[in-house]
């Protein structure tokens, strides 16, 4: 008989071995489901969908969604804004006293009585039939009774488990349910928002984003190193501007320094100088003005986080325009978000006819990812490009036809992160399958948004030489639908 310890190697040999045949056989599956091009419906159903309330970024109770298949558990959660717009789809919170009002158990609670029992049984592929389904269990125009947080979450949730069960990655899967090449992949220029301010900080500034963005990178990886390298020399140019307490970072992991717009915009350049990445760093800005815009009045408050109030900060929409075009002048601006209030579409309209074809100019409050909102916004050359945030519109069969109507109309489009995160990184996948060319998921800082960077270094690793990096062409990528 065999001492005891070797028949423990043999068995340990055994095991290593078969682990070894597993693998190479998982590898196999995937890479003819990577070759096929055509979606490969595989014989899979939901048994069962299970919500819970979970914790996001900002202390607040979020929406999580499992869904379970004869592949595997699939799981997903629900992100939200604090400068959300007044058109987005309705996000359910309970009131009351337990977590400050915040809590989400009844949109779980739609999740686990309503969503489950439809659910039970299909095919998870089917992302237009399953979102069509819980619309119309919902009922409403804005996702008002079962909640866009409750919907979305199940959405993403069978988004995974359909990508599961063709055995590709989510990436691939969104591009397949978009109709876009298998082929190639465009990898986005991260838009990194390094100078918090707005509804996302405690500091005095108004505008709610700064972005560095790695326009000059020859790929995704490296955007992502240059990009860091110039996050740690701005918190090294605030300290020396103002000590070490300004550089505590703000709810999407930037500084947030008590600068202005201008100076904000000049200690960018100059870490960026500092890094040595100045022929290769563009700027961007989230202005997120409808959060200051002075109720029934042509105004704007940039100084509305004070109590005393400074009146050469209390700008008409013409003032305004006139600042951003000297900022424009000043500095290597690229793109600018909600420049105007989500209802000021005349400003709008002639500012993106002013500077639209030097500068990007995106809708977020004012598009709301919704197609009714997005071809005014074509039709009245109010904006050209497309702010993708999944929660506004609340499922990704919608997401992806907003996507496609943007793209279509010629307009560049940005995937977004929201303020109040998960640890769920869905979004990079989507701006890869979307081929949007941009993404913004805050700085390269807080768990909750390198997630999402991370998760982007493992596709581009992924598609090898099937991925380009957007560079430059951010605002033209492949064509889509
Ligand atoms: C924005 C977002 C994300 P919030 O305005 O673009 O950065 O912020 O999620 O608070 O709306
Ligand atoms: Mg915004």
């Amino acid at each position: 008989a065999l001492p005891i310890c070797l028949v423990k190697i043999q068995l340990a040999r055994l095991c290593s071995r078969l682990k070894m045949l597993a693998h190479v056989l998982k590898t196999v599956t995937t890479q003819s489901a990577l070759v096929s091009k055509t979606s490969c419906r595989a014989a899979s159903t939901i048994s069962s969908v299970k919500g819970r309330q979970i914790i996001d970024s900002r202390g607040n109770p979020t929406v999580e969604v499992d869904i379970t298949t004869s592949d595997g558990l699939f799981r997903a959660s629900c992100p939200s804004g604090a400068s959300t717009g007044i058109y987005e789809a309705a996000e359910l919170r309970d009131g009351g006293s337990l977590y400050m009002g915040k809590g989400v158990m009844g949109a779980v609670n739609h999740v686990n009585s309503t969503i489950a029992p439809a659910l039970i049984g299909k095919d998870p592929t089917d992302q237009e039939g399953i979102d069509a389904l819980m619309n119309e269990l919902d009922g409403s125009a804005n996702k008002g009774n079962l909640g866009a947080n409750a919907i979305l979450g199940a959405s993403l949730a069978v988004s995974k488990a359909g990508a599961g069960a063709k055995k590709i990655p989510l990436f691939m899967h969104y591009a397949d349910l978009a109709g876009n090449s298998l082929d190639e992949y465009t990898l986005p220029v991260p838009c990194f928002n390094v100078i918090n301010g707005g509804e996302h900080a405690g500091n005095k500034l108004a505008f709610q984003e700064f972005f560095v963005i790695p326009t000059g990178a020859e790929s995704f990886s490296e955007a992502m190193s240059m990009g860091c390298e110039v996050f740690h020399n701005l918190k090294a140019v605030i300290k020396g501007k103002f000590g070490g307490d300004a550089t505590l970072i703000g709810d999407e992991g930037g500084f947030a320094p008590p600068c202005d717009v201008d100076s904000g915009l000049a200690m960018c350049m100059e870490a960026i100088d500092r890094a040595g990445y100045l022929d290769k760093f563009t700027l961007g800005l989230d202005v997120a003005s409808s959060e200051f815009k002075v109720a029934g009045e042509n105004k704007y408050d940039l100084d509305f986080k004070s109590e005393t109030k400074d009146p050469s900060l209390m700008m008409t929409g013409d003032e305004l325009m006139d600042f951003y075009a000297k900022m424009c002048d000043k500095y290597p601006i690229v793109t600018i978000e909600d420049p105007f209030d989500q209802d000021d579409w005349a400003n709008w309209s002639s500012f993106c006819g002013k500077i639209g074809d030097k500068v990007q100019i995106v809708g977020d409050d004012l598009t709301v990812t919704n197609p009714t909102k997005i071809v005014r916004a074509v039709e009245e050359n109010a904006a050209n490009c497309l702010l993708l945030k999944v929660n506004q519109i609340g499922s990704i069969s919608e997401s992806i036809a907003a996507v496609k109507m943007s793209k279509q109309n010629g307009w560049g489009v940005m995937t977004s992160h929201r303020s109040g995160e998960t640890e769920d990184s869905y979004i990079a996948d989507l701006a890869v399958g979307l081929c949007t060319g941009q993404i913004k998921t805050g700085a390269p800082c807080r768990g909750e948004r390198t997630a999402k960077y991370n998760q982007l270094l493992r596709i581009e690793e992924e598609v090898g030489s099937k991925g380009v990096y957007a560079g430059a062409g951010f605002r033209t990528t492949a064509w889509m639908g």
